[in-house]
């Protein structure tokens, strides 16, 4: 009975039902005679799309009208998830597309939830450049964010008999309606090769191999405003000119172009500790290469009417963060493009770059750090290799300043910050407002474990949660070691003993990279455990423990908002910050964590070596666990969780990204009118 209406601009529930099927009946993707959930979904998409793409457009040209100084976040990994309800909610159509669906015979729930999580990430590295990129449009930044187009992104988990395994995530097996290809957006990228010199002692880097990079772009709209930014995504083509079919016609299909052309065809999965591959060498110099290209058209393109180009403007129009060491080589490719291709002297290049581009650090484990043999990066990148020397030479006695994710400040949760929020958090209605929408996100978490695992777990118990890549270094085993010992006490006591206890529903998620042999044990002790405990009917209503499959953004949007309290207990000096800490928080949950001695002395600049035995830190977190059951009344638990969200502001990554904005990119905002 709806007509099928190619109403792009559609606000009311009515027209946006008649746009949906516009898109199910024209959009050539599946058959019209079909609109299962799956079909309900892409026509959703596209027809949000649509909305999306006319401030996208938009936004662009008011940016180049204004020429503001533009940032480009540049990350190997962006942990986008979903983005059908990020759309919605951002558009502020959410009730009218719920309705419009209603009508379609749909709930905008089971519509949402037929969407692959874009996973082109592995934890928290990437998840925070999705987050960046969610408030650089919610500030009305002017702020890109440019990556690579994987064909597959990371793994998917199954839970087998024998533990994990892992299964290949086609997040555009059928297509993705988020992103629009710009055939007009092309770049060529060499590998290999060597150094011309000039007899002007100019030089230049000729030959080797030459593949193209496309542009695919992603519009990422912001909250409460009409800017519509870009995530930029390249793959990998090889050009038509570098076929020799006359070798094809001879058998041999694996030319160095297609071979090429492979460079996005998977993420690494390693979270911390991988040894440089040629591969991923290439994937790296590929973003870097494309992406300072593109910048670098942009600002020639933008030189307001002047046909001479002034280099010395150039950091005043583009700021570029590059998200861990994996982009560096930008560093040595701007310098490349300045001089060789630009003209520009050393001196004068350095100081562009030095004021164009500054480096998040986001880890303080050694091992994580990639390493290159000079001989691979003098084969692949020779005239890079040549200014990298020479950047050494020249400032390897130079004090660099950069910036780490987190500023060690043990004095946030003082307690004059929290006095502010007593009088709020014993306000009397609040408590009891909270405890039901806390009450009603667990009975969410507890359907949706039910519908993974097969186990049903209480909402009254107390659910408590670890969810992060596996690591040694973050201590789940000393988590399921807790577990264990809290099972055997359980079955020490006496039954009147157990009533007493407070019930424990113990959540552990986690994906373990495919080869890393400990990580994957982890993973299999956990379920087993699970499984003796949950189906052991004397101890069974006191303790669950569960391992939850497949954790990525899609899992973690469920599980926050239903956790009570939450573990982050990596060893002392391990973990750089972590993210999720804060969305715990934010949340209202308890976090528990550990003692950080390297964050308490941190004003002193050497700290001495702390051994720690797993035994001995056990023995210290049983003490914090058995604390917290004590504090598990209700009501001084409900204070806790309230100051807890009231003391989290500060971590909102709209504030982590204003203050970018100001310190170090120096960029204003620059909303559409
Ligand atoms: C390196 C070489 C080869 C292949 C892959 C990698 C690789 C990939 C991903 C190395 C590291 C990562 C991801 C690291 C990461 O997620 N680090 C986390 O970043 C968070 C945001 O800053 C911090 O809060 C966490 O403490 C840190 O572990």
């Amino acid at each position: 009975k709806i007509p099928p209406v190619a109403n792009p601009q559609a606000k009311d529930p009515a027209a946006i039902a008649s746009n949906i099927n516009y898109h199910a009946h024209y959009s050539p993707h599946f058959s019209p005679y079909k609109f299962e959930p799956e079909q309900a979904f892409y026509a959703t998409a596209e027809s949000v799309r649509d909305q999306l793409i006319k401030q996208w457009n938009d936004t662009y040209s008011h940016y180049h009208k204004v020429n503001p100084k533009q940032t480009y976040y540049l990350s190997m990994e962006y942990l986008q998830g979903r983005a059908l309800t990020n759309a919605v909610g951002n558009l502020d159509v959410q009730d009218a597309y719920a309705n419009a669906l209603k009508q379609l015979g749909y709930a905008l729930e089971e519509i949402t939830e037929q969407e692959k999580d874009a996973a082109l990430g592995n934890g928290g590295l990437g998840r925070l450049a999705s987050c960046f990129l969610d408030s650089m449009a919610t500030l009305s930044l002017p702020a890109w964010g440019y990556g690579l187009r994987y064909r597959y992104g990371l793994f998917k988990q199954l839970m087998t008999k024998t533990g994990q395994e892992e299964i290949a995530e086609d997040w555009l097996e059928k297509f993705s309606p988020w992103e629009i290809p710009r055939h007009d957006v092309v770049f060529p990228i060499r590998f290999f090769g060597q150094v011309e010199i000039n007899p002007n002692g100019s030089r230049k880097w000729i030959g080797g191999e030459v593949i193209q990079a496309a542009a695919y772009d992603v519009p990422i709209p912001g909250y409460k405003t009409k800017d519509t930014n870009s995530l930029r995504l390249w793959e990998a083509k090889a050009r038509a000119e570098d076929f020799n079919l006359f070798e094809f016609n001879d058998g041999k299909y694996e030319s160095a172009a297609l071979l090429h052309s492979r460079i996005c065809a998977v993420l690494y999965p390693g979270d911390a500790t991988e040894d440089g591959k040629l591969l991923r060498l290439k994937q790296q110099y590929f973003l870097c290469s494309a992406s300072l290209q593109d910048i670098i058209t942009r600002f020639k393109e933008r030189l307001g009417g002047r046909d001479k180009i002034l280099w010395s403007e150039f950091p005043s129009k583009v700021a570029v963060q590059l998200n861990d060491t994996h982009p560096t080589l930008s560093i040595p490719e701007l310098m490349r493009l300045l001089m060789d291709d630009e003209g520009l002297g050393w001196d004068e290049a350095w100081d562009i770059t030095n004021r164009t581009i500054a480096y998040t650090n986001h880890t303080v484990l050694p091992e994580a750090l990639e390493k290159w043999s000079q001989t691979v990066m003098w084969k692949l990148l020779p005239r890079h290799m040549e200014i990298i020397e020479e950047i050494d030479k020249r400032v390897r006695y130079t004090l660099n300043l950069v910036n780490g994710v987190a500023q060690l400040h043990s004095d946030i949760l003082k307690a004059e910050l929290f006095s502010d929020y007593v009088k709020f958090a014993d306000n009397s209605e609040l408590p009891a407002e909270w405890e039901s929408a806390k009450l009603a996100s667990k009975q969410q978490l507890a359907n949706y474990v039910l519908q993974v695992t097969g186990v049903s777990i209480d909402p009254n118990s107390l659910f408590d949660i670890q969810i992060k890549r596996i690591h040694e270094y973050k201590r789940q085993l000393m988590n399921i070691m807790g577990a264990v010992y809290r099972y055997k006490k359980l079955k020490e006591m006496s039954p009147e003993e157990r009533k007493k206890t407070t019930p424990r529903t113990i959540m552990i998620g986690g994906k373990a990279f495919a080869t890393y042999t400990n990580a994957k044990r982890i993973v299999k002790l956990v379920s087993d455990v699970g499984a003796v405990v949950n189906t052991d009917p004397e101890v069974n209503s006191f303790l669950k423990i569960i391992f939850v499959p497949n954790y990525n953004v899609s899992v973690a949007e469920v599980l926050i908002p239903g956790s009570e309290l939450s573990q982050h207990i990596s060893t002392a000096g391990m973990e750089a910050s972590g993210t999720s800490n804060m969305k715990f928080a934010l949340n209202g949950c308890l976090i528990i964590g550990t003692l950080d001695e390297l964050m308490l002395k941190s004003e002193k600049k050497l700290v001495k070596k702390i051994s720690l035995f797993l035994v001995q830190q056990l023995t210290k977190f049983l003490g914090c666990v058995k604390k917290e059951s004590k504090d598990w009344d209700r009501k001084k638990w409900t204070k806790m969780s309230i100051l807890s969200t009231a003391g989290s502001g500060k971590f909102s990554s709209d504030r982590t990204i204003g203050q970018y904005a100001n310190e170090i990119w120096k960029i204003d905002e620059c909303p559409l009118p």
